[in-house]
């Protein structure tokens, strides 16, 4: 699991006393498994050394990455005691290696590529004589979890989404190796002097950007209780607590319905109103609901009021990306043990009437099976 083929990196650590004393320490690390099985591959890793974020959720990574160069053609003539006149020979040069992003649907965070700053890939070998042609480079392939795409830095253009478990897609392709000289031999010119070199891979500054696959996405005000649902609907044990930003990084959980058949559900950090100047945690994580089908809105029973709370929600949401709003809303609303039926028609009345709305408790359980048939139903809706 991580970045294939990056069998040995050299991470060296400089450090300098007063001035007069410099140590380098050398130590050779494993990056990859299953250990490819010959050659070790040139590659150099750099520590990073920005300062450790707490948390082990990354859904970001910026590195630097190259494909290889293709290899040079060779301008080799065979030479031999019994061959008079011997022909251009000059094999090709080999390709450059290819950097790959393969999905894994074990991995959930970008945290196994934290410490990667460099990713260089392999040249290919030069052609030789005798027709021989370069090796060429051997592919790195980096794993990532379902839902990241790959970016440009410089142009912000996207080049890469990986969608399923074991996609593979070539991200950077490698250099072409050059043609030998045996190529360009013709009638009137039987000792071509010229091949070709090889042509350079990619290179530049990449994102990495992970947006989790869910079906479902909780959005809603800290203190909701959006935590407490996924800990009830799904076998996820978040952190649940009654102050505001409990949950600091995404969390996942599977809804295991009915006849084997489940969907995933992501509580994402509480939203306030500001978010989108950057208040509270801004809006760092609305990205992980870009692809969620359906958003379940959770406002809490004890909200002074709850109409206005889903409109301050939906303004943030509609601030990040407009297309959000093209989303299936679903309104719960949580801590319904507080209310009593008359506190409930009246809270009905005023919420919208086109968004499907559901009293729940995550603490007496009520609603909650309601809730997960509403949730397959409008999954399982045909997109009008
Ligand atoms: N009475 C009652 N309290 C609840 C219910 N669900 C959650 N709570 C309480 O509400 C508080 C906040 O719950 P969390 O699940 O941490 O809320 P959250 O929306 O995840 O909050 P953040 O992570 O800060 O955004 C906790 O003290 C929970 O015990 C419920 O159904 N009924
Ligand atoms: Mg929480």
């Amino acid at each position: 699991m991580g970045i294939q083929n990056i069998e040995h990196g050299t991470r060296n650590i400089e450090s300098r006393s007063k001035g007069r004393f410099k140590c380098v320490f050398h130590f050779v690390i494993r990056y990859s498994l299953p250990r490819p099985p010959s050659r070790r591959v040139p590659c150099s890793i750099f520590l990073s050394l920005r300062p450790m974020e707490k948390s082990n959720f990354v859904d970001q990574i910026r590195i630097f990455c190259r494909s290889g160069h293709g290899g040079a053609g060779s301008k080799h003539f065979m030479r031999n005691k019994f061959t008079a006149l011997g022909g251009p020979d000059g094999g090709d040069g080999g390709r450059g290696a290819h950097i790959i992003l393969k999905g894994n649907s074990n991995l959930w965070t970008l945290l196994h590529l934290r410490y990667y700053k460099n990713v260089l890939a392999e040249d290919g070998e030069p052609g030789t004589g005798n027709n021989s042609s370069g090796k060429s480079g051997k592919d790195i392939i980096i794993e990532v979890p379902l839902g990241t795409i790959a970016r440009d830095e410089e142009s912000g253009k996207q080049e890469v989404e990986i969608l399923e478990d074991g996609q593979e897609i070539v991200w950077m392709p490698g250099g072409k190796g050059g043609l030998g000289n045996s190529h360009f031999a013709t009638p009137t010119n039987q000792a071509p002097e010229h091949s070709q070199p090889g042509l350079p891979g990619e290179e530049g500054w990449k994102v990495l950007e992970l947006k989790v696959l869910a079906d479902v996405g909780l959005v809603g005000f800290p203190n909701a209780g959006k935590s407490t649902l996924l800990s009830v609907i799904t076998a996820a044990k978040p952190k649940i607590a009654d102050y505001a930003f409990t949950t600091i990084t995404p969390n996942l959980g599977m809804v295991e319905y009915r006849d084997g058949k489940s969907f995933c559900i992501a509580d994402l950090p509480g939203i306030i109103e500001g978010a989108a100047e950057g208040k509270g945690l801004g809006h760092r994580f609305l990205r992980h609901i870009e692809r969620n089908s359906v958003l379940l809105f959770l406002i809490p029973a004890d909200s002074p009021d709850q109409k206005k709370e889903f409109a301050i929600l939906v303004n943030e949401l509609e601030q990040y990306n407009p297309e959000l709003l093209n989303k299936q809303f679903i309104i719960a609303i949580s801590k319904s043990d507080m209310l009593d039926e008359e506190l409930k028609a009246e809270i009905a009345k005023e919420l919208p009437a086109d968004i499907p709305h559901i009293f729940i408790s995550s603490v007496t359980n009520k609603g909650i099976t309601q809730l997960k048939d509403l949730l397959w139903k409008v999954l399982n809706e045909p997109q009008g």
